[in-house]
């Protein structure tokens, strides 16, 4: 892309009501628009980023097995009546009318929908397990919408939901998105701890978040420190075979919220190994067996011809606050910094003197190479200084940056710059592209 043909709206200032730095920089780096208390635009580079998060979730989910679907924002009132959660959800749900007086809602979750979806095809246990998700935008009119994207109103939320026939399956399903959220967040460059929840108004017995942590976290989290360099298990574990041991290696260290916080046992650890630390929530899990097949009538029928309640599990990762967290967990004073995983540039190759045909010319066979080699870079064509080309270019936070100008072309080299540790190199341009492109 060339920036001179771009739509990339950079703020010296970020407004003085952005509290704290991710918000800030999504608006200075002109990621997203505030349109209304809590509800956003996404601009081309936030939009970018959005959507490659999407893609690893996405990735991550199939490769455990899930099925992806994609339900309505509107959901039918109905629905939720024969659940009961109609009238508990309270003020946070939008409720809407048709022209013809029916109630809808747009969806805060779908449980309800997807049941729904289950019921009408699924039958028996020969069918099972399903897990089906979708990535889709929520809306719950929060009391506090604050921190941008971190805590919205409308947000992107995918939302995967498990069906087996028993609890000893439904627990072996829990058990994939618990090790799937973990490469989930490994791919973002995150360490995320897994801290044993309330499961809140979904209802349930067994329920983990996951954690970022980060000191302008919303979430008080107590964790033995072992849980934050344990690491992810990689996508090559048997999927279907027996995850248990890989969850109890985790589950066994001591990791809660402040809900669920038990200061006797975290007492009773080392106290090296005692953490107390701000966390981002950005997954939540729950398995909560019949709650919801059970008054919707989501049978299946079991080996021994019996019909049983569904049971079920639901698996939410903030997609959008991501964005936020990403940021929070990795920047500096001059911006962004993201991991190549979801950067929305690859590259971005500074032209110092856009105008000079020496200058022109190596940067139209880097840009060309580096668009060949799929690393989509951003050239930065525009007719600027070269302090404002820098400031851009950190603050919007492209992994490597290849700066051209006329008294490297005079010795036949260009430089090198790697966001994030500031390092730079006079190299020759084959060398540069050859760094990049690995
Ligand atoms: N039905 C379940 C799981 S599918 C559910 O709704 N869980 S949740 O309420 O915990 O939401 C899942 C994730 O969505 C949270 O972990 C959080 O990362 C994200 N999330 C929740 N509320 C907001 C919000 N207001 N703004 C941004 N992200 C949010």
């Amino acid at each position: 892309m060339r920036l001179s043909r771009y739509f990339m709206p950079t703020l010296r200032e970020a407004p003085a009501d952005a509290q704290i730095v991710s918000h800030q920089l999504m608006l200075r780096a002109g990621l997203v628009r505030q349109e209304a208390a809590g509800i956003y635009a996404w601009l081309p580079l936030g939009l970018k980023v959005l959507k490659k998060i999407e893609q690893v979730v996405r990735e991550e989910m199939n490769r455990a097995g899930a099925i992806e679907i994609l339900m309505p924002t509107l959901q039918l009132a109905d629905l939720w009546r024969e659940s009961g959660r109609y009238d508990d959800y309270g003020e946070e749900m939008l409720r809407i009318k048709d022209r013809h007086d029916r109630d809808l809602l747009f969806g805060p979750t779908a449980e309800e929908v997807v049941t729904d979806i289950f019921r009408s095809y699924i039958k028996s246990y020969k069918d099972l397990p399903k897990n089906l998700y979708n990535i889709q935008w929520k809306f719950r009119d929060e009391r506090r919408p604050r921190f941008g994207v971190m805590r919205g109103r409308e947000f992107l939320m995918k939302d995967a939901y498990s069906f087996d026939v028993d609890e000893a399956a439904a627990r072996r399903s829990y058990n994939r998105m618990f090790l799937a959220y973990l490469n989930v967040y490994a791919r973002l460059g995150l360490k995320a701890i897994p801290v044993k929840a309330d499961p809140g108004p979904i209802g349930g017995d067994l329920s983990h978040e996951f954690m970022i942590l980060a000191d302008t976290g919303e979430s008080q989290v107590f964790a033995h420190r072992d849980l934050v360099e344990m690491g992810a298990p990689g996508p090559d574990i048997d999927w279907f075979g027996d995850l248990e041991p890989e969850v109890a290696r985790r589950t066994s260290l001591y990791a809660a919220s402040d809900e669920m916080h038990d200061e006797a046992r975290f007492a009773a650890m080392p106290e090296d190994k005692r953490m107390t630390a701000r966390g981002i929530e950005v997954g939540h899990i729950f398995y909560f067996g019949e709650k919801y097949s059970k008054p919707m009538k989501a049978m299946v029928t079991g080996p021994d011809g019996k019909d049983v309640p569904a049971q079920m599990g639901s698996y939410g990762v903030g997609v959008s606050r991501l964005v936020a967290a990403i940021i929070e967990a990795s920047h500096d004073d001059a911006g962004i910094i993201w991991p190549a995983s979801v950067a929305p540039f690859g590259a971005a190759v500074l032209n110092l003197r856009a105008g000079d045909a020496g200058c022109d010319a190596v940067c139209e066979t880097a840009y060309a190479a580096l668009t060949a080699a799929g690393l989509d870079p951003l050239y930065d064509d525009r007719d600027d200084r070269p302090g404002a080309k820098f400031a851009a270019a950190d603050l919007v936070g492209i992994p490597w940056q290849l700066i051209v100008g006329p008294k490297g072309i005079a010795e036949g080299v260009v430089e090198l710059k790697t966001r994030a540790t500031g390092e730079r190199q006079t190299i020759p341009l084959d060398a540069a592209l050859k760094a990049i492109t690995g």
